[in-house]
């Protein structure tokens, strides 16, 4: 399938926006069944059980060999190795505990929606990564890290708006050796589960989800600034013409342990009169939170929550906090602020491909009197 002539690559990474009526589209839907969010309810733990971990796939899973599996790693001086899995499993290995949030979370929420995969606000999950420091593997294969940028291919292969490719991403040297930034190969002690990139995936804590690139294949230290699709489509624009910025870091976010208990269709919660612990997870990939907000009357007056302990700058942390919950219809909401002094926006975050969208969840809440 060629682009056509007339359209640019950048022009076509483009997402379109859906009209003022426009539902969500059958094709949507397929998207949004492949693709699944985390349930709310899973926000109760630090660490996601693994099948509630959202997910998302852009073209196939691919069914990948491990006995023939190699991690192809090249230098700008000609240098290269392909590594084999137990290869490896012979280098020092870390485990790091990472919040990852698809950049595209909330997409569906704006006003107008950007079509794309239509995530309400469920795409994120916390697991614990463990692998090979990029920086580590670099110098075990014998490949100097010179050079602008490091680009990482995934087997996964497809067409988006046009275009064929690899699916492909690349980070500015000096991010790509952060000692924290992982080829790994186990998520929560186990061997990747297929679907979150079996054999090895990279994991580059507090970035949005496009940059932690799975079933990766090859590993390429560059002297330009990589401009492949996925570079192109991932950049927060307001208008199509705009050059816009990169995505990069997630952005402060907090969400709730839906309490009481929900409406099946519209999800909406019940809960009785009294005292209620509300509690939930924030996380930022900018700097560690250092505040979570609460407000039970839409936005009207918030109150600061507990914050739990740590459990690592690049995981979600636990706040509390009680409610006196009195008769009616309430809204709740959370937001974070983190140590950067960056507070989370209550109302959506607009960008054209409906990135970084970190916006408020409102949960409604119906108190009931009890007895
Ligand atoms: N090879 C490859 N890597 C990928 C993707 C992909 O489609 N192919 N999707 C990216 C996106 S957009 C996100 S949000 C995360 C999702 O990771 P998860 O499915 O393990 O939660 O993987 C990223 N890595
Ligand atoms: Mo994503």
């Amino acid at each position: 399938m060629a682009s056509p002539p007339t359209r640019s690559r950048d022009e076509l990474a483009r997402a379109r926006l859906a009209g003022p009526d426009e539902g969500i589209s059958a094709e949507e839907l397929s998207l949004a069944a492949r693709n699944h969010a985390m349930p709310m309810e899973a926000m109760r733990w630090d660490l996601t059980p693994v099948g509630l971990h959202y997910v998302l796939v852009h073209y196939d899973i691919p069914a990948l060999d491990p006995a023939a599996w190699r991690l192809r790693v090249a230098g700008l001086d000609g240098s290269a190795a392909a590594l084999s899995l137990a290869d490896l499993a012979a280098l020092p290995r870390r485990t790091v505990a990472v919040t990852m949030e698809c950049a595209g979370n909330g997409r569906a929420l704006l006003e107008p929606r950007p079509v794309s995969q239509p995530w309400l606000s469920g795409a994120v999950g916390t697991a614990e990564w463990t692998g090979v420091p990029l920086a580590d593997l670099l110098a075990a294969a014998g490949v100097r890290p010179d050079g602008l940028e490091v680009v990482f291919t995934g087997a996964d292969h497809g067409v988006e708006r046009g275009v064929e490719q690899d699916y492909a991403r690349a980070l500015p040297v000096a991010e790509a050796l952060r000692p924290d930034v992982l080829v790994a190969t186990e998520m929560n002690g186990a061997p990747l589960p297929v679907q979150h990139g079996f054999p090895a995936r990279l994991v580059v804590p507090g970035w949005y989800g496009m940059a932690h690139v799975k079933w990766l294949t090859d590993v390429a230290v560059v002297d330009h600034e990589f401009d492949g699709f996925q570079h192109q489509a991932y950049r927060l624009r307001q208008e199509p013409d705009d050059e816009g910025v990169p995505v990069t870091r997630i952005l402060p976010r907090a969400l709730l342990v839906p309490p009481g208990f929900p409406d099946f269709m519209t999800r909406d919660r019940t809960v009785t009169a009294g005292p209620v612990a509300l509690t939930g997870r924030a996380w930022s990939g900018t700097g560690e939170v250092t505040r979570v907000e609460v407000s039970t009357d839409d936005g009207g007056h918030w109150a600061d929550a507990e914050l739990g302990p740590s459990t690592g700058r690049y995981a979600w942390r636990e706040f509390r906090t009680g409610w006196d919950a009195e008769p009616g219809d309430h809204v709740l909401l959370a937001r974070a602020t983190d140590e950067t002094g960056q507070v989370q926006p209550t109302g959506p975050a607009w960008s054209r491909g409906g990135f970084a969208n970190n916006g408020s969840e409102p949960v409604r809440v119906r108190v009931v009197a009890s007895g």
